[in-house]
């Protein structure tokens, strides 16, 4: 018997990209069933070629569902997942609403796709943007070298806040366009105006160091659970890490420097060797001919793209990278789609 699908969140950003993974992928599904807010209900969007009317959040839309994506507020996750698992459902869920839940696996399938087997509540969850934007070409440099510390700075593009982050970069790069601003302290915040959507400074000809929330003595939640998720998923609870996330006026696509020490010392070609044959990493570094990845090129595209591929020259136990990851498609649409399809192969075996 062929699953049944329900794709909760359809409508947003994430679920677009979503749609276009169930439209490329083997299609293992019975029907597939579109849910999203009531104020997007009636809408029809295209998957697998047909168009499909989107249904209302209700209890009664997961009768006979068996698995659920979710990509919708935290709150909403935190209210309706366990609507959908009381009927059976099994939940997919790309918010933060349970990621950190002991009797919840937070998995990424190149990682650990034994955890999304065992699941007390039902529920699975899928990882922020940022660390799944790193994690699958740190997850195979781990299991070769032994991870100790991760230190890692993000460069974050604007679809990570949604649909309000991409217009709001796109209406600041209107104001600002052919113009001489960036030269004087304060031109740029002058005119691109007070309204700066989900960003607390403006994004366009600007980097602004915050994203997320802030958290207890000045991290932000997005550091934090770069953290907490990178040592669940990797499973070293005491693992070092620190982050600083910072949005940059790119579209689509978060980028990370991470310097990676282990636990002994480290050749770079072994670890090129590594990442050239891990699944789901493409290693492109070749610098005397300005090959390394940008979000530029990586943008649409599914693998972790990695560059910039040294040892430290004061540390011979540690990597420094460059890494970059479509945070829309990996970082989220994709992971959760490829765990909805592990899971899915349970119903099939
Ligand atoms: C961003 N990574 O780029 C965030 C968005 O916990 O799934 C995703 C928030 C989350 O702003």
């Amino acid at each position: 018997r062929k699953p049944t699908l329900a794709v909760v969140g359809a409508t947003g950003a994430v679920g677009a990209v979503m749609l276009q993974i169930l439209s490329q992928h083997a299609d293992i599904w019975g029907e597939i069933r579109l849910v999203a807010s009531p104020r997007s209900a009636g809408r029809k969007l295209a998957v697998r070629g047909e168009e499909v009317e989107v249904l209302a959040l209700s209890e009664e839309v997961f009768d006979g569902v068996d698995i659920a994506v979710f990509d919708v507020p935290d709150e909403v996750s935190a209210q309706w997942a366990p609507v959908a698992t009381a009927k059976g459902v099994v939940v997919v869920d790309n918010s933060a609403a349970f990621r950190m839940d002991p009797d919840v696996p937070l998995v990424v399938p190149e990682v650990n796709p034994h955890a999304a087997r065992v699941r007390p509540r039902g529920i699975v969850a899928n990882p922020n943007c940022t660390t799944l934007s790193m994690i699958v070409a740190i997850g195979a440099l781990h299991a070769e070298f032994g991870l100790r510390e991760l230190i890692v700075s993000s460069y974050q593009a604007v679809s990570g806040a949604g649909r309000e982050g991409v217009d709001t970069l796109r209406r600041q790069l209107r104001l600002v366009a052919g113009s001489e601003l960036g030269t004087s302290p304060g031109d740029v915040r002058r005119a691109v105006g007070d309204d700066t959507g989900p960003f607390p400074e403006p994004v366009a000809l600007n980097v602004v160091p915050w994203a997320g929330s802030l958290k207890d003595d000045g991290w932000s939640s997005e550091e934090m659970k770069v953290r907490d998720e990178s040592r669940k998923i990797l499973g070293l609870p005491g693992l070092r890490v620190a982050a600083t996330c910072v949005r940059v006026p790119v579209i689509t696509t978060h980028s990370l420097t991470v310097h990676a020490r282990f636990e002994d010392e480290v050749t770079v070609d072994r670890a090129r060797e590594i990442l050239a044959t891990a699944p789901g990493v493409v290693l492109f570094d070749n610098p005397a001919a300005g090959e390394f990845p940008t979000p530029a090129d990586v943008v649409g595209t599914d693998p972790t793209w990695v560059g910039r591929v040294r040892r430290s020259l004061d540390d011979p136990t540690a990597l420094e990278l460059f890494v970059c990851g479509d945070n829309l498609r990996k970082g989220a649409a994709l992971n959760t789609v490829q765990i909805a399809e592990l899971v899915a192969a349970e119903f099939t075996a």
